[in-house]
């Protein structure tokens, strides 16, 4: 797998970035994310959310944050009519400061599956139906290469 076979991809965006998910998304669908992390980071977040509006805050379906200060982790969290629901931290980090990472986001009916350089990390049940994801956000201390959107055929 490899942004050579996505149907869009994003180079070198400005961090923070949002834009949309062309077509929205379905199940058998990819998002990969190829980046960098800086070597002072100290958190970034990936969020898949319906619609892009910042006041009032648009619903966010996935919120993926790695973080780098404290006990190493990474949270996921859903975004409901501006309130966080419970959070899900895994107490392991894939992620390296000063490190390249590939991130892949698999979008599966009942929840995304996220894998971190070729090696599964999470699944997080859907809280928010997919069809109302629509745009894609990334923020914090990263750097990305590239974004791909691979179709699921
Ligand atoms: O801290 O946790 C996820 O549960 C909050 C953070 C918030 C999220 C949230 O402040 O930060 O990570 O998108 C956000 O608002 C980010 C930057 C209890």
């Amino acid at each position: 797998m490899s942004v050579a076979n996505a149907k869009h991809t994003v180079l070198n965006p400005v961090i923070p970035y949002t834009g949309p998910i062309p077509g929205g998304l379905h199940p058998g669908e990819i998002i990969i994310i190829q980046g960098t992390v800086p070597p002072e980071a100290d958190r970034f977040q990936v969020d898949l959310s319906s619609g892009c509006s910042t006041k009032p805050r648009s619903d966010v379906a996935l919120h993926f944050s790695p973080r780098f200060i404290g006990p190493p982790c990474v949270v996921c969290n859903s975004l409901l009519r501006e309130s966080w629901g419970k959070e899900e931290t895994l107490h392991q980090l894939p992620y390296k400061r000063g490190a390249p990472f590939e991130t892949i986001i698999l979008v599966q009916k009942d929840a995304f599956k996220v894998a971190v350089n070729g090696t599964h990390l999470l699944e997080y049940k859907h809280k928010i139906p997919l069809n109302r994801v629509d745009t894609f956000s990334i923020s914090g201390n990263v750097r990305v290469h590239a974004i791909g959107y691979i179709p699921n055929s």
